[in-house]
């Protein structure tokens, strides 16, 4: 059984340098799958911009789109065109107040993972908060009920069961970004490890 394919040449310009094709969608977790009900999510705003909590109903009533997206793993696989919905984090941005001194964001998620991004990385247009995948309420073990999806950078980025959103002056580093991946992790350019190691 083959679970990785060659990218072929047609697709050399959407498969950055040293992944390959995943056949599937895999799951890469560390630790366990937190079990968080729509009942009970919050997703909180703090640090530098005025505090905010959203229950599932707030979250629910910002804009809502559709979304097609390539997602590449460190660990070398990508997987193009995953299909998605939710909103878009420049919408998100809409509903909350940001102190202009905040130049970057840490990702806090149920389960206590964390990943930082600078706040360029993290506004973009086709950056978004995903709550359902290929048509189907987002899978626990792909981060559902919500999750971060940063298409441009590799994808232990894209915060799975994301709580948390702390606005800071100054680069604070995440938990894989401590343990020794990049701290912006741009798969064209691999950076893929940290260069104090
Ligand atoms: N909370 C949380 N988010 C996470 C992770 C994690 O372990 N915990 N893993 C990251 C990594 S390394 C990758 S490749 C993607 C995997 O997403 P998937 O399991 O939906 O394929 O989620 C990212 N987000
Ligand atoms: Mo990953």
């Amino acid at each position: 059984m083959k679970f990785f394919t060659k990218p072929g040449s047609e697709l050399a310009d959407r498969v950055p340098p040293g992944q390959h094709l995943a056949n599937g969608f895999p799951v890469l977790t560390y630790g366990e799958t937190p079990q968080v009900a729509t009942a009970t999510w919050e997703l909180k705003v703090w640090g530098l911009a005025a505090p905010k909590t959203f229950t599932w109903a707030d979250f629910m009533a910002l804009p809502q789109a559709d979304f097609t997206a390539d997602f590449h793993c460190v660990t070398t696989w990508s997987k193009l065109d995953v299909k998605w919905q939710g909103t878009k984090v420049t919408d998100f941005m809409q509903a909350i107040e940001v102190d202009p001194k905040a130049a970057h964001v840490m990702l806090h998620c149920y389960g206590g993972y964390t990943t930082n991004l600078a706040l360029p990385d993290f506004i973009r247009e086709a950056n978004f908060f995903a709550h359902t995948l290929a048509g189907e309420p987002l899978p626990a073990q792909h981060g559902g009920p919500l999750r971060l999806v940063v298409p441009h950078l590799y994808a232990w980025k894209s915060a799975k069961w994301i709580n948390g959103l702390e606005f800071l002056e100054e680069q604070e580093l995440g938990f894989w970004e401590r343990n020794g991946y990049h701290e912006r992790g741009e798969p064209w350019a691999e950076e893929r490890y940290s260069s104090h190691y």
